[in-house]
């Protein structure tokens, strides 16, 4: 085939996002759009990174992935999703491009690929090129101008799987999952992870075909959000005995379900919520007995900054080293490879280890049951009770304390609202008595606030600086409340207020999260005028 040079213009806002570029469908459809986001991403690259490359391209399945698949070609990857937002026709698309090690493009890669956009003149593109048939596994060689090279099309659960057998005691996980006081129930949410649930946990764990919900992919994720949250995934939500009528039958001991493209996870017990930043709290606290690949023990722990600091009072008590990067996995991506850090989490269901550079919604549940099985070596044969994930995580509450825990989110406001929203808020920082005024006028039982600020991360790898990543408000009790504008939405602006509060007297550690945390709600409201800019008398989502 011929390469020919396209002439182009820029288009605008194709700046990424928390985790690559998404848009609605009828977006990306845009004479270029793609064509032209895909070579910006070349160009930001070194040109011996670019050609005679072997570039990877995947991604969750959802609607329009077959016709990018298509258009693209480097030392890196093309990864087609918009993650847990929906899919479809009228719904959402998204790329993002990954680097040699895994990961998210770093944020200098993703600026420049931004400023790319701006001046884009021209492309080079393969003219009547047969289409390949990615629904086949198979090689199609092709001549270029430049000499022959190959299309492979190949299935990554194989690979995937191998991995997880090097990394977790799979017969260990088959003895739990055949025990009768067991019992585990897997909802993909229509998303990619159906395919690897399948493979792992059916075919290599003796999972029941019947445990997996939701588990045949789907271009529009049959029409849902697939954002596995109390919200969102209700089929396993009522399964679980977490919704709101008890439907009569015994809900099974564990639950998960995962995202889109398969980098989140939501754990569930028998009618129990472990929140995000509990389980990685957990995983750290109990892995290096439960897991092989962590039998030498943990590098190292981290964070994103909103996460509840559950994982920070583990990592000072096992004395592990403890990073707080900003919200995004392309964050960790540089203390894994430096080798300071071996296990990280997100309180928004993003859970993972050094074995990847992304969350990894699949290893956190073989986590959890690696924790399980390791729990319950000595029940499972006798008549001894089963310890359950409710069990495990009341007894790390009395241990090291409760992080209560809860996001609010106003999704789609008005933009320039939730900008004045956000410097009020910032402009409210400059006088602390003055912040404390207000707290006290609004609610006289809660602690004082300590200090307020704009959180700024310098990597302590590449030193390199990331600034106004969400406002904190600090309390002299360990409370957090943090205001954020969300960086994957393709419409209006998403507010998300986190707000947090310590609890280390054990006989208080099991009071309802809601109520718990009423008193600061109460604050973060009123402090941020939240109905006043918004408009909104409640969020769109709490999680
Ligand atoms: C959200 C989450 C963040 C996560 C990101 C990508 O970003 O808050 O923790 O890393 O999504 O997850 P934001 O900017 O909207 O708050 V995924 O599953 O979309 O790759
Ligand atoms: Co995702």
């Amino acid at each position: 085939f011929k390469v020919s040079l396209v002439s182009t213009s820029p288009i605008d806002g194709q700046k990424p996002g928390t985790s690559g570029l998404r848009k609605k469908v009828k977006v990306f459809k845009q004479p270029n759009y793609l064509h032209n986001f895909v070579q910006s991403t070349f160009n930001a690259l070194t040109p011996e990174k670019v050609k005679g490359a072997t570039l990877v391209v995947s991604g969750d399945g959802r609607y329009y992935s077959n016709d990018a698949v298509q258009g693209s070609k480097a030392t890196g990857g093309f990864i087609l999703t918009a993650s847990h937002n929906p899919g479809g026709p009228t719904e959402d698309f998204g790329i993002k491009y990954n680097m040699e090690n895994g990961g998210p493009a770093p944020e200098s890669i993703t600026d420049k690929i931004y400023e790319n956009t701006k001046t884009i003149k021209e492309y080079p593109i393969a003219e009547d090129l047969p289409i390949v048939d990615i629904s086949a596994i198979g090689v199609s060689s092709f001549e270029g101008p430049e000499g022959k090279f190959d299309v492979e099309v190949f299935d990554s659960a194989d690979d995937y799987v191998k991995l997880m057998k090097s990394i977790f005691d799979f017969e260990s996980i088959r003895k739990l999952l055949s025990s009768p006081k067991f019992s585990f129930c897997y909802d993909a949410m229509h998303g990619v992870a159906g395919a690897y649930a399948h493979r792992i946990f059916v075919e290599e764990l003796g999972a029941q075909e019947s445990s997996l919900l939701n588990c045949v992919p789907k271009e529009d994720f049959g029409g849902g959000h697939p954002d596995p949250n109390l919200t969102y995934a209700k089929e396993l939500v009522a399964r679980m005995g977490l919704g709101k009528s008890d439907t009569g039958v015994e809900p099974p001991e564990f639950g998960a379900a995962a995202d889109g493209d398969a980098d989140r996870n939501m754990i569930l017990g028998k009618r129990f919520f472990v929140t995000p930043s509990d389980s990685v709290a957990i995983i750290a606290a109990n892995a290096v007995g439960a897991i092989p690949y962590f039998s030498t023990g943990l590098k190292g722990v981290a964070r994103s900054m909103p996460t509840s600091a559950a994982l920070d009072v583990v990592a000072k008590s096992l004395n592990l080293k403890f990073f707080e990067v900003p919200t995004g996995w392309k964050f960790f991506g540089n203390l894994m490879d430096a080798g300071m850090c071996s296990v990280c989490g997100e309180e928004s269901f993003g859970t993972g280890s050094d074995h990847i550079r992304e969350k990894d919604g699949i290893w956190a549940v073989l986590a959890w049951l690696s924790i399980l099985a390791h729990k319950n070596k000595e029940t499972l044969d006798g008549d001894a009770k089963l310890v359950t994930v409710e069990d495990i995580v009341r007894k790390h509450w009395a241990t090291y304390g409760r992080h209560y825990y809860t996001r609010y989110d106003y999704e789609n406001v008005d933009a320039g609202k939730a900008k004045e929203l956000m410097e009020h808020l910032v402009k409210l920082q400059s006088s602390i008595p003055e912040v404390n005024k207000m707290v006290k006028g609004i609610r006289s039982d809660v602690a004082n606030v300590s200090s307020a600020d704009e959180f700024e991360y310098k990597d302590p790898v590449d030193g390199s600086i990331s600034k106004h990543q969400g406002i904190r408000y600090l309390f002299e009790d360990g409370s957090r409340l943090v205001f954020r504008l969300s960086g994957t939405g393709s419409e209006g602006a998403t507010i998300r207020l986190y707000i947090e509060q310590y609890e280390k007297d054990a006989s208080k550690t099991g009071r309802e999260s809601h109520e718990a945390l009423s008193p600061l709600v109460d604050i973060a409201l009123k402090l941020s005028k939240m109905e006043e800019f918004t408009g909104r008398s409640a969020p769109t989502v709490i999680t």
